[in-house]
């Protein structure tokens, strides 16, 4: 197994001093910097926890290192490990959506308590990671990776599905200045994959109050934060050719490994 301590960069968490209680150790962020991480960074900086970051660069494999499935068996980041679980004891979480409730949950921020305001929270979480994730990805693959010509079909449903998802989006927040009314992990999780549509072309235009929301968001610090972390470590890695074919391997035409 390959270690990665040497690339773990230290966030928040502070060493303890002599004479007081140990700090709890931090939670490890399995991550790299695409708006499925983000939801994480986001998420960690809003409420600032420590973390440490644990950068699982998917171009390179690492997501298949038998330390990373054991914690993440999809191979799929972002994933934690809080060492402050429950009962005191270590847990692992992977799937952002998991892992946005567990962070709700344990620290009682962005995630409300009233069951009515919870279900809200949870129907537009799970429309994030259900609809407008897997859509606005396969979008996002036919637009910057797959050939146009011979793709057109592929390439108009995804890009139909994520204009339907972003009409629901913006009637939704009619009104509202985040989905749910509070910012919420829901609002987290949709960011990044806004973010990502806004770089395309002007599709977001016909949506105004998702690209008001989109700067609302923007303008907090925690965002920030979130959304810088580990932005080198990408830029490194795709400024490279050879390095860029080899992610185009990795990545595409995955099938089940026995
Ligand atoms: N449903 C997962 C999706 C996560 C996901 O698709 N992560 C991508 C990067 S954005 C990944 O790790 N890809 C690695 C791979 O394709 O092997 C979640 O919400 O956590």
């Amino acid at each position: 197994m390959k270690s990665r301590k040497s690339k773990a960069r230290k966030r928040t968490a502070t060493p303890a001093k002599a004479g007081k209680p140990a700090k709890r150790a931090p939670i490890e962020l399995y991550y790299w910097p695409t708006p499925n991480g983000w939801k994480i960074s986001m998420m960690l900086e809003e409420c600032r926890l420590p973390y440490v970051l644990k950068p699982v660069n998917i171009g390179k494999g690492e997501q298949f290192t038998p330390h990373f499935l054991n914690i993440s068996p999809n191979n799929r980041m972002p994933a934690i490990v809080d060492p402050d679980g429950p009962g005191g004891k270590p847990i692992s979480v992977f799937e952002s959506g998991a892992i946005l409730q567990y962070l709700g949950r344990k620290t009682g921020k962005f995630y409300p308590k009233d069951e009515r305001k919870r279900v809200a929270v949870d129907e537009w979480l799970f429309w994030q990671v259900g609809g407008l994730g897997p859509m606005a990805g396969q979008a996002s693959h036919f637009r910057n990776y797959a050939q146009r010509e011979g793709n057109e079909y592929a390439y108009r449903r995804y890009h139909d599905e994520t204009h339907r998802l972003l009409g629901v989006m913006n009637k939704q927040l009619a009104g509202r200045d985040f989905l749910t009314g509070s910012y919420s992990i829901a609002d987290m999780a949709c960011w990044g994959w806004v973010a990502a549509i806004a770089r395309w072309d002007d599709m977001l235009q016909e949506f105004p109050n998702v690209m008001a929301w989109m700067k609302r968001i923007r303008a907090r610090p925690a965002t920030e934060k979130g959304f810088k972390l580990g932005r080198e470590l990408r830029e490194q890695h795709t400024n490279d050719p050879k390095a860029d074919e080899e992610r185009r391997k990795v990545l595409f035409g995955q099938r089940a490994r026995t």
